[in-house]
């Protein structure tokens, strides 16, 4: 992890005028993102490669979240497969949803029992955990993998997956059971594109849906051919079919061979995620997750939607006069996250040089101070407030001292001058050689 941070501070080093906001993190791998909007943030669950990876090498799932798609805050790894008891390996591709006050996340695991994928659930009170397995055992075994569920108007769930083949079942309102057997929807090239050169897979269909309703039409997003994958949909007038194959949504681009969509309307726009290897070391096993905004055309279609690196622009602006965590970044060099013994995460690892980027801070009148809440055990380092880049105009300098250990808390703050109006906040980190401090959170005072 280490290396990665540091490899992608080298990369924003020399292209600092250009920083860009996708991948959404960097400083873990991140991959098959499913996004769920709840109380006014979209959640992000998704898979995490390891580092160095030379296979889908994941342990465990990660939640990230956002109230306006361009600062991310990192919630950690809510569950994994130590929450199964009956997994083995292979922490892939989920999505949560939420119902009547709980989180239901889905995923496949190989069972140590079989040695097959089977599908998972683990529930929760809240959308970013802890998740607890809700069974004890598979919600449904046919040793396919990829979920994706979808609640209907009439209260009806849904829970598809599959690949090679794509099969669903009719959830019950408790979510964690199923009535009726597996039903496998038949993968006609009508319905699902046709695939040249491999007998045993005539239609493009290939892993990853994402079955959602949108304006009384059924939308069933999945990875297409392989390999390279391209993302491609097909429509319904119902949950169930009859699907109609409609195209591409996204080309086979972006240094992955796999790709992986989630579909979500956030604040009146509606945005596209999916994975790439955009991020230094990236590749087919060292994957990231990205996010594009876009419109349907008129009568519901998707546009070709191409990755960008500089994502989607803000829906909305971030509040500095209010606690913000530390961990809620739009793009952070060098530095890495953990647990925080007060609760939630921190940033941490911090060298000379680090810094984090938040975007679209609505410093309003104007900021007057600064205060971070800080550990660490040596004195002498500093939290830069910067703007225009993270070498930027000089806003103010706070001073860290020692506080005797890496989560011995103590709030430090400084006098801030020039930042007014709304603009893009750069905190970058100074002083001695090895790790410098941890931050937990920051706020500024002043006029809103
Ligand atoms: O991440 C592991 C697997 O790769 C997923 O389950 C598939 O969708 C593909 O992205």
């Amino acid at each position: 992890m280490t290396r990665l941070a540091l490899a992608v501070g080298v990369v924003l080093t020399l292209a600092a005028p250009a920083h860009a906001d996708n991948p959404i993190v960097q400083h873990v791998y991140t991959a098959d993102p499913a996004p769920l909007v709840h109380n006014g943030r979209v959640y992000l669950y998704t898979g995490h490669d390891e580092d160095g990876s030379t296979w889908f090498t994941m342990k465990d799932w990660r939640v990230w979240s956002s109230a306006d798609m361009v600062n991310w805050t990192d919630h950690g790894s809510p569950m994994s497969l130590n929450t199964f008891s009956w997994a083995k390996q292979d922490a892939w591709a989920g999505q949560a949803v939420e119902r009547n006050g709980k989180f239901y996340w889905y995923v496949p695991v190989v069972t140590k029992a079989t040695g097959r994928p089977a599908i998972g659930v683990g529930v929760s009170d809240s959308p970013t955990g802890p998740f607890r397995d809700a069974l004890g055992r598979p919600l449904v075994e046919n040793g396919e993998i990829d979920p994706t569920v979808m609640i209907d108007d009439n209260g009806q769930a849904y829970l598809y997956w599959g690949n090679p083949n794509l099969s669903y079942v009719r959830l019950n309102t408790d979510m964690i059971s199923y009535s009726g057997g597996i039903t496998r929807i038949p993968l006609t090239t009508a319905g699902f594109g046709t695939r040249t050169g491999d007998a045993n897979r005539p239609t493009l269909y290939e892993e990853g849906p994402w079955v959602y309703k949108r304006n009384g039409l059924y939308y069933n997003v999945f990875a297409a051919k392989c390999c390279s994958e391209f993302i491609a949909y097909s429509t319904s007038p119902g949950p169930t079919g009859p699907w109609t194959y409609r195209g591409t949504v996204m080309p086979t681009q972006g240094s992955s061979f796999t790709n992986h969509p989630g579909i979500v309307d956030f604040k009146g726009s509606s945005y596209f995620f999916y994975h790439n290897g955009a991020l230094p070391g990236g590749g087919g096993f060292t994957r990231s997750v990205a996010v594009e905004k876009f419109s349907y055309n008129a009568d519901g279609t998707i546009p070709t939607i191409n990755m960008t690196t500089t994502g989607p622009p803000a829906a909305d602006t971030l509040n500095p006069y209010v606690r913000q965590e530390a961990e809620t970044i739009a793009w952070g060099s060098g530095i890495e996250t953990e647990a925080a013994s007060e609760g939630g995460m921190n940033v941490g690892f911090i060298n000379n040089g680090d810094y984090i980027k938040v975007k679209n801070v609505a410093f309003g009148g104007g900021a007057t101070t600064f205060s971070a809440r800080v550990a660490s055990t040596v004195a002498g380092s500093s939290v830069e407030v910067r703007t225009g880049g993270p070498n930027g105009t000089l806003a103010g300098r706070c001073t860290v001292p020692n506080t005797g250990g890496w989560q011995n808390w103590t709030t430090v703050s400084c006098g801030v001058s020039g930042l007014t109006g709304t603009q893009d906040l750069y905190l970058r980190f100074s002083g001695g050689s090895g790790y410098l401090f941890n931050l937990n959170w920051w706020q500024f005072g002043g006029a809103r």
